[in-house]
């Protein structure tokens, strides 16, 4: 039987086949995947073919078929082994917070050059904007034109007031996307918001760092009534890069792909070279 993966534990797979059945899996056998070394080798959005048991209440996955496409990241920078966040996605929508929890431009640009170096259209959705105060909401104008004029389109919302939850479903509706981010900036929140009666666990901040408590903590895809799936997953410390070289990088950036050709030495790294283009637009 063949079905895609709608939630994973790690030991247990959910599988939901084309008829609407669910069966819950293991994996049968040891799964490698050509190129991966990963620490999850089947991941939500996955499709897999698998058999029931002999008494039929669970199942086994014995094959994955092949991927579209993936969103794969390291834990921390030096660490070996990758973790693959989702499959077979659409899009992939970050979820960020200016404050309570901070989302560093940093780690926003490492998500971006994931997704495109997996060609995964990105969507920024800046959330909580109900707490922001006066400067907070002037930086996040600037952060957004600033992504905006890059390609990206952004939204900003709030999951607690409503804000622009009609703009995230126009963007949701009929596509598969992934909702990542930090923990505690409303991934959840923002899913309960556009999906009356999904009801997912959302959890306070801490009291002394005012950052999430890592309350999501399987990825699960949930059906959207107006169309299409979300996957929720759980909040991430880091986004470490996997399997870049240098020259790669720059080529991961829009703002900078567009000039990096006319710069003067094929193998410019855009840092200090004579005739560089992308340094020259910078001024
Ligand atoms: N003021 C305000 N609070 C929000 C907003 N969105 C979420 N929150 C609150 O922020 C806290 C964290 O929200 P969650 O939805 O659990 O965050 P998450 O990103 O799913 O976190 P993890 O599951 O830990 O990764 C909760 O107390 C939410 O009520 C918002 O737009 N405004
Ligand atoms: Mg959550
Ligand atoms: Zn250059």
């Amino acid at each position: 039987m063949q079905g895609t993966v709608i939630k994973s534990t790690g030991s247990w797979f959910t599988v939901l086949s084309g008829d609407g059945e669910i069966t819950q899996c293991k994996l049968r056998g040891k799964f490698r995947i050509k190129g991966i070394k990963a620490t999850n080798p089947v991941a939500v959005g996955d499709e897999v073919v698998f058999k029931n048991s002999i008494d039929g209440s669970s199942g086994w996955i014995t094959g994955i078929l092949p991927r579209h496409n993936y969103i794969v990241r390291k834990s921390t920078k030096l660490s070996k082994v990758s973790h693959i966040i989702a499959a077979n996605v659409d899009q992939a929508v970050i979820i960020a917070t200016l404050a309570y929890p901070r989302t560093s431009t940093g780690f926003i640009d490492r998500f971006l050059i994931t997704t495109e170096a997996y060609h995964i259209p990105a969507i920024l959705v800046f959330n909580k904007t109900d707490i922001y105060n006066e400067k907070q909401l002037q930086d996040l104008e600037k952060l957004m034109g600033l992504y905006e004029s890059i390609g990206y389109k952004c939204l900003k919302t709030s999951a607690i007031r409503g804000d622009n939850l009609g703009q995230l479903k126009e963007v949701l509706k009929d596509k598969r996307s992934l909702f990542s981010g930090h923990s505690g900036v409303g991934k959840s929140a923002l899913a309960n918001a556009v999906q009356p009666g999904l009801e997912l666990k959302t959890g306070k901040l801490s009291e002394a760092h005012k950052k999430g408590l890592h309350t999501t903590t399987f990825a699960e895809m949930h059906p959207l009534s107006f169309g299409g799936f979300l996957i929720d997953t759980p909040g991430i410390k880091e986004f470490g890069l996997t399997d870049f070289n240098r020259k790669e990088i720059a080529e991961r950036f829009p703002e900078m792909r567009k000039h990096m050709h006319d710069c003067k030495f094929s193998d410019c790294t855009h840092t200090h070279e004579p005739g560089c283009a992308v340094l020259e637009a910078i001024k």
